[in-house]
C-alpha cells in the first residue's frame, strides 16, 4: 500500500551542482566539483543522477553555477533521457532571474529556480547535493517522508566526531527520528550518547514537502542577515517549527549490495578524500563495489578501443595489477599497481604507477616513476621523471595534500 501511494506521488528532484570546490583545487580550476572526473570513466554528479535514475525519478533539474561548461555539457551528452514519456535531466545555469547577482548560497539557488518548481507542481520535492560517492535507493526516504508527514526529511550517517566541523550535525529527541536540533558544522559538537566518538551527519540529501519548502524559502529571502544557505538556515528554521524529521542511510537497502559495500557512502570534498575514494575501488573485494549490475551507475564516454597491454618481455613489463582500467589505455612494457586509469592513459616502456590516480589522456614517459599521485587529465610526464619521491621538491612545483599526495593539475606542463 505505501509502495503505490508513493509511486503515484508527483516528485520533482533537484540536484544541486553549482558547488566550487576549493579543496579540490587544482582539479576544480577550471571545472565544477561535480564535474570532476572519479573512477576512470564518470564524474562525480553521475552518482547521484544514478541513484535518482535507479528509483525511477526522472524528473531531474541541475543546477549549476561555477565553471560549468563541462558540467552542461556532460549532463547534456550523456543523461539524455526520453522525452516522451515527461521525462528530462536538464542542467540549469544561474540565469539572474531576480536580479543582478549570482546564487549566494545553496537556498538562494533554490529560490531563484522556484519556476521550475511551479511548473511541475510536485508534491514533494528531491533536494540531493552533487559530490558524494555513495549508493541509495531514495524511494525508502520519500517513503519514510510521505508516511511521517514531516516537513522535511534529512539523511544522515554516522560519521567520526573529528569531521563533525565538515558537516550539518543533527541531535535526534531520545524517541527517535524528529529532529531536535541541526548545526551547520559546529565546532564543539559533542559525540553520541551511544558512540561518543562519533555524531549523526546530514549528507546534504532531502526530501521537503513543496508548500513547506515555498514557505521556508520565502521566510529566508526576506530575512538580510540570512546566508541563503539549506545547511546553514533553512533546515535550522524547519526544526525550529517542529516538524524535521532524520532518515537514517542505515536503513537503505539497495539491491545487489553487499554486506561490505553496504552503506557506503563518502564526502570527496577534499583531495585526501577524492583519493582514499578511489582506492576504496580497486581492492579485489572492493568497499565500493562498482560492479553491481543491479544498481548501476551510468555515465557516458567516447567509443575507444579496448585496453591493451604489449611487451612483456626480457626487462620490460606491459603489465596492471589490482587496479581499474579504461578503454583506450595503451600499457606498452610499464607496470601499473593499484592504480586508476581513465580512457587515454598510455604507459611507455620502464614506466612505474603505483597507488595512484591517472585522468584521461595522461602520457607516462620511458622510465618514468609515479607514485601516489592524482594526475589531471592530458599531463605528459616526461621519461624518466620521478614523481612521488622527493616531496620538497613536488611541493615546489605541484599541490602536495596533508597525506602526501602529490596533485598534478589538468594540461600542466611537467618538467624533468
Ligand atoms: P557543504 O557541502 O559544505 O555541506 P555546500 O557547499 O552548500 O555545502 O554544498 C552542498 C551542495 O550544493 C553541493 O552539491 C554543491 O555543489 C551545491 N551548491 C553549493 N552552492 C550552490 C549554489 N549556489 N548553487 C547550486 N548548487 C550549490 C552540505 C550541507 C551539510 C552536509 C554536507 C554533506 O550544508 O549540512 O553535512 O553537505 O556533505
Amino acid at each position: 500500500m505505501r509502495q503505490v501511494r508513493v509511486l503515484h506521488m508527483r516528485v520533482l528532484a533537484i540536484v544541486l551542482a553549482g558547488g566550487e570546490g576549493k579543496r579540490l583545487m587544482p582539479l576544480t580550476a577550471d571545472r565544477a566539483k561535480p564535474a570532476v572526473p572519479f573512477g576512470g570513466i564518470y564524474r562525480l554528479v553521475d552518482f547521484v543522477l544514478s541513484n535518482l535514475a535507479n528509483g525511477n525519478y526522472l524528473q531531474i533539474v541541475v543546477l549549476t553555477q561555477y565553471k560549468n561548461h563541462s558540467l552542461d555539457r556532460h549532463i547534456s551528452q550523456t543523461w539524455r533521457l526520453t522525452s516522451m514519456l515527461g521525462n528530462y535531466v536538464t542542467p540549469v545555469p544561474a540565469q539572474q532571474r531576480l536580479g543582478p547577482h549570482w546564487f549566494s548560497g545553496s537556498a538562494d539557488a533554490l529560490f531563484q529556480n522556484l519556476n521550475l518548481v511551479y511548473d511541475e507542481m510536485p508534491e514533494h520535492v528531491i533536494v540531493f547535493g552533487a559530490d558524494h560517492i555513495y549508493r541509495m535507493d531514495p524511494r525508502q526516504m520519500v517513503a519514510q517522508h510521505v508516511d511521517s508527514g514531516a516537513e522535511v526529511t534529512v539523511a544522515a550517517i554516522r560519521q567520526p566526531l573529528s569531521l563533525a566541523d565538515q558537516f550539518g550535525v543533527i541531535e535526534t529527541d531520545p524517541a527517535g527520528r524528529k529532529i531536535a536540533a541541526f548545526r551547520e558544522k559546529p565546532k564543539d559538537a559533542v559525540g553520541l550518547p551511544d558512540a561518543p566518538d562519533q555524531v549523526y551527519a546530514s549528507m546534504g540529501n532531502y526530501v521537503f514537502r513543496t508548500q513547506a519548502m515555498l514557505d521556508a524559502l520565502r521566510e529566508d529571502a526576506l530575512d538580510p542577515t540570512s546566508k541563503h544557505d539549506l545547511g546553514g538556515n533553512i533546515i535550522p528554521m524547519m526544526v525550529k517549527s517542529g516538524s524535521a524529521e532524520v532518515y537514517d542511510f542505515a536503513d537503505n537497502v539497495v539491491p545487489g549490495s553487499t554486506d561490505r559495500d553496504k552503506g557506503y557512502w563518502r564526502d570527496v570534498g577534499t583531495l585526501d578524500a577524492y583519493y582514499e575514494a578511489h582506492m576504496d575501488l580497486i581492492s579485489a573485494h572492493p568497499v565500493f563495489n562498482l560492479y553491481n549490475t543491479q544498481w548501476p551507475i551510468y555515465t557516458g564516454h567516447d567509443p575507444l578501443p579496448p585496453a591493451k597491454f604489449v611487451h612483456n618481455d626480457g626487462d620490460r613489463i606491459g603489465r596492471a595489477v589490482d587496479s581499474l582500467v579504461s578503454a583506450g589505455v595503451i600499457v606498452s612494457g610499464g607496470l601499473a599497481e593499484r592504480s586508476v586509469l581513465s580512457p587515454g592513459v598510455v604507459m611507455h616502456s620502464h614506466s612505474r604507477v603505483e597507488d595512484s590516480v591517472l585522468m584521461g589522456n595522461v602520457k607516462v614517459g620511458r622510465g618514468a616513476v609515479v607514485r601516489r599521485a592524482i594526475i589531471d587529465k592530458n599531463v605528459v610526464i616526461p621519461d624518466g621523471a620521478r614523481i612521488g619521491f622527493d616531496l620538497e621538491y613536488d611541493r615546489s612545483r605541484f599541490a602536495v595534500t596533508q597525506n602526501g599526495i602529490v596533485v598534478i593539475g589538468k594540461n600542466e606542463v611537467i618538467e624533468r
